[in-house]
């Protein structure tokens, strides 16, 4: 049995039968506090003898990987590349079942949050006619004979739902998006978690619900998965993220000004670019002490053709994009909900109105003014855990050089 137990490679798949007992002497050292004594032993499934990845090696911190290099132990650095290409395997390591776990809890927590407030759960299709967000970044495909494409996102049939009278809606689902830039943060496939509602007064209802759906959903992660935390830590130490109990709201032109007394000169008709984003939270952590706040008001012609503009000021518009630790996960806004309004900024984004005319005329019917956010999960997961990059919390990542596995 011992014999046979020894040449087991590892990672191999085994049932043992046994009596679990508590050693009278236990093993100086030994992390267990019990012990199986082994009846039966079978195995279930033998891995190969060599793995393309250690799980022990895969499962280093940086300084823990240094300190064996200066102690001259041989271990194999694990690149990118190799845990990507041996996902199913590189996903067993505690910090990548960790993730993992948390990432699954955003998705219920966004989930039970959204169901609380009156919202229902929708499905839109992912078959789509032409691009909902402008732009050349879809996938093109041919359906039936007709030129087709993958979502961009659900933002059509969010804001349709809505003229259907259905108040307020959720989807959790797959988003595409043809990314040319090989970054950090970009995936050519990621999970979107959208949210329309109807507005009675303001934009800042949708505002609100950002605040109070990710306050709640940072405090119970903190609370309940203090393991999971602490495994991810061990192998990427992170300090926890700072948010207020009342998420922090600047305009975009308070913010520009924040960088500008900073030295930072932006164009305040422009858009953020990385850096001066990263900036932006740098600065306003030092200010306010929060690494979770909104921006606000963000110019018109940075923004999506269905947003809606400022009515004292149409230079800007009824939008906000929301931030962790300097970097975007959220964009939203209030919705152009008049026809007419719309097809006009269509044109003027370059988009033909008459490939979003089905779009057009759902607010031919009666439209509740209304808004709306998407959430990227991986992005969401990647920057609470302060993670670099956001293939870590993609179970099998899509990006520009990866479609397998
Ligand atoms: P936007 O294009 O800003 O807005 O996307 C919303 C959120 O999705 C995430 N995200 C991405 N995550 C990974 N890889 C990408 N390539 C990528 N692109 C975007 C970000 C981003 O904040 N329809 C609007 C939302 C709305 O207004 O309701 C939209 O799609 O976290």
């Amino acid at each position: 049995m011992v014999k046979y137990a020894a040449a087991l490679s590892k990672e191999s798949i085994i049932d043992v039968e046994g009596v679990v007992s508590v050693p009278k002497d236990p093993i100086k050292g030994a992390s267990q506090q019990v012990e199986v004594q082994v009846r039966k032993l079978y195995c279930v499934s033998k891995a190969i003898p060599i793995l393309p990845i250690n799980i022990e090696d895969a499962a280093r911190s940086d300084a823990e990987i240094e300190k064996a290099e200066q102690a001259g132990e041989k271990l194999v650095r694990v690149n990118q590349d190799t845990r990507l290409n041996n996902r199913f395997l590189d996903l067993r390591t505690p910090a990548n079942q960790a993730i993992f776990r948390i990432q699954c809890q955003v998705g219920t927590l966004f989930r039970q949050f959204l169901l609380s407030e009156g919202c229902i759960e929708i499905h839109t299709p992912k078959l789509m006619s032409g691009s909902s967000e402008g732009g050349s970044a879809v996938f093109k495909l041919e359906y039936k004979g007709q030129p087709a494409c993958l979502a961009q996102s659900p933002q059509f049939h969010k804001q349709m739902a809505i003229c259907a009278d259905f108040g307020r809606v959720f989807e959790i689902g797959p988003v595409f998006r043809a990314e040319d830039s090989f970054t950090h943060r970009h995936l050519c496939e990621f999970v979107g978690l959208d949210v329309e509602m109807e507005i009675k007064e303001h934009y800042s209802e949708v505002m609100d619900v950002v605040d109070r759906l990710f306050v709640s959903m940072f405090d119970s992660i903190n609370q309940n998965c203090k393991k999971e935390l602490d495994a991810i830590g061990r192998q990427y130490p992170f300090e926890p993220l700072k948010y207020l109990p009342k998420t922090l709201r600047l305009t975009f032109e308070e913010g520009i000004q924040i960088l500008k007394e900073a030295g930072v000169e932006v164009d305040p008709l422009g858009d953020l670019n990385t850096e001066t984003e990263r900036k932006l939270g740098q600065l306003v952590f030092e200010k306010y002490g929060t690494e979770f706040y909104i921006l606000h008001r963000y110019p018109l012609a940075v923004r999506p053709f269905y947003t809606m503009p400022c009515y004292d000021n149409p230079a800007y518009s009824n939008s906000f994009d929301v931030f962790i630790r300097g970097e975007e996960i959220i964009s939203g806004a209030q919705r152009v909900h008049v026809p007419e309004l719309l097809a006009q900024r269509a044109e003027s984004c370059g988009i033909d109105v008459r490939t979003i005319s089905t779009y057009i005329d759902s607010f031919r019917c009666g439209a509740p003014t209304h808004g709306g956010f998407g959430v990227g999960l991986e992005r969401v997961v990647m920057l609470y855990c302060a993670l670099n990059n956001v293939r870590k919390t993609s179970l099998f990542p899509r990006d520009p050089q990866r479609l397998a596995p």
